[in-house]
């Protein structure tokens, strides 16, 4: 089974012992297929199950579910819990008064004063999928389940049912379980292939079943092309330059004419348009390796004192590192990127003898960068932080520092707590360079 944690949470203070989670990615690295992805060796006669699966208003609903007083109510999730920031996600109440995710928080209010709009608690949300996937191995073979971000997942059911009823009657007994373990509502889509069925899932939200099947075709190419999956706003306008607009355009349309725009990206649309996504279940043993983890952070205040400065670097650097444990990665090579309020920048880049996730390490090595820049002053401050690492390497055993004289950190343990209480429950103390 693939697991991702698609979402890592920085603790952004909040101040009274409220944690306030800034999240810093949403996607998975590989939203857009890769061609290689695409197994040309299953026959498109294969018949073949997929089930997406997708919580609904999803951190809204759980704020909901734990706090009854907020049920049937216009709730929205992200910002510090006052008017400051973006609206990560809202409640049907609130999306049927006006409210967007994106808007700003302020903004929403405006629309719908009555609004209840909350902080992001980060580690809740993330739990939940991973509990339910957990749950899923025994209903299907581990290597059928797929997370694909922190409120998605896929399910390949053909080794366990042998018609559309039967995926029916299963996807049924998932909403069932979900409903049971977590108290939450799912819309799950079935189809013959991953992106069809994940299409399916938006057709009917919340607590939806929806299914495409081969001979729906027909109604999935009058649709718009911008509900594929892949296709964001930006490739929808090149579409339409090209008299592109439906689905059935693009399944239809002169190969040679999205090869010449897009590459093989275009080719790999038209497939997918044409319900020929011949992509399975990624697990683990599929994912390709990540060549570089890069995260930018940019503050609503800009800072210069030098124990702000050290400490946004430090969190950076935590963040970093524990992205890396939790894919078995060691970086080798870190560049640090600075941003000032005249908005010039600077960045500097080290490469380190060994390949480390070790937070002293990265935080020794981006204190040393640091110093080579300008010091930051009352009148230049710094408004972004950056770290990029690249030269990745899998974690085999040991193949990191073993003439380290740190003694090793239960890594492992830390990320498990951090996970479970929030960031802030537990810090390597590192000294100040
Ligand atoms: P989505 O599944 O896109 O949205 P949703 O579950 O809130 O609503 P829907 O019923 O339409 O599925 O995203 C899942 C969560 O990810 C969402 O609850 C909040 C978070 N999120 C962000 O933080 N930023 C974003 O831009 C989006 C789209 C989602
Ligand atoms: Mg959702
Ligand atoms: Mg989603």
């Amino acid at each position: 089974m693939q697991k991702i944690s698609s979402s890592f949470f920085i603790t952004r203070g909040g101040g009274k012992g409220r944690n306030i989670f800034k999240r810093v990615r949403f996607m998975p690295l590989y939203s857009f297929p890769h061609h290689k992805d695409l197994n040309y060796k299953i026959e498109k006669h294969d018949r073949r199950y997929f089930l997406h699966l997708d919580f609904d208003a999803f951190f809204a609903q759980v704020e909901q579910r734990d706090n009854p007083k907020l049920r049937g109510k216009p709730v929205s999730v992200g910002g510090n819990g006052g008017i400051k920031g973006i609206v990560m996600t809202c409640s049907y109440e609130a999306r049927a008064l006006g409210v967007k995710t994106g808007m700003s928080v302020f903004e929403a209010k405006q629309i719908c004063p009555e609004l209840i709009s909350l902080p992001c608690y980060g580690p809740k949300y993330e739990a939940i999928l991973l509990n339910i996937t957990e749950a899923f191995i025994k209903l299907v073979p581990e290597d059928c389940i797929e997370q694909y971000s922190i409120d998605e997942c896929f399910l390949e059911l053909t080794p366990v049912v042998k018609d559309y009823f039967d995926a029916i009657r299963f996807a049924l007994k998932i909403k069932k379980l979900v409903k049971r373990m977590e108290n939450l509502t799912v819309s799950v889509g079935l189809s013959f292939n991953k992106s069809y069925a994940k299409l399916a899932t938006k057709f009917r939200k919340p607590d939806g079943l929806s299914v495409i099947r081969e001979e729906n075709r027909p109604d999935i190419y009058m649709l718009p092309a911008v509900k594929l999956w892949g296709i964001g706003s930006r490739i929808e306008k090149r579409l339409a330059m090209l008299g592109i607009f439906t689905i059935g355009d693009l399944a239809n349309c002169n190969f040679h004419a999205v090869h010449k725009e897009f590459g093989i990206n275009g080719v790999i649309l038209r497939k997918i348009a044409r319900g020929e996504d011949t992509r399975i279940i990624a697990t683990g043993k599929q994912k390709r390796i990540e060549k570089s983890f890069n995260h930018h952070h940019t503050l609503t205040e800009p800072i210069y004192k030098s124990e702000d400065v050290t400490d946004e670097i430090r969190r950076i650097g935590e963040y970093m590192c524990r992205k890396m444990r939790f894919k078995n990665l060691a970086g080798k090579h870190l560049f640090l990127t600075l941003r000032f309020d005249d908005l010039g920048f600077i960045s500097e880049d080290i490469k380190l003898f060994s390949p480390t996730n070790d937070e002293r390490d990265i935080f020794e090595a981006a204190m040393y960068l640091y110093k080579r820049f300008p010091e930051p002053e009352p009148f230049h401050k710094v408004r972004m932080f950056g770290m990029t690492i690249f030269d990745l390497h899998p974690i085999t055993g040991y193949n990191l520092d073993l003439f380290r004289k740190q003694p090793i950190l239960p890594y492992k343990e830390l990320d498990y707590l951090k996970e479970k209480y929030g960031e802030n429950i537990i810090r390597v103390g590192l000294t100040r360079l």
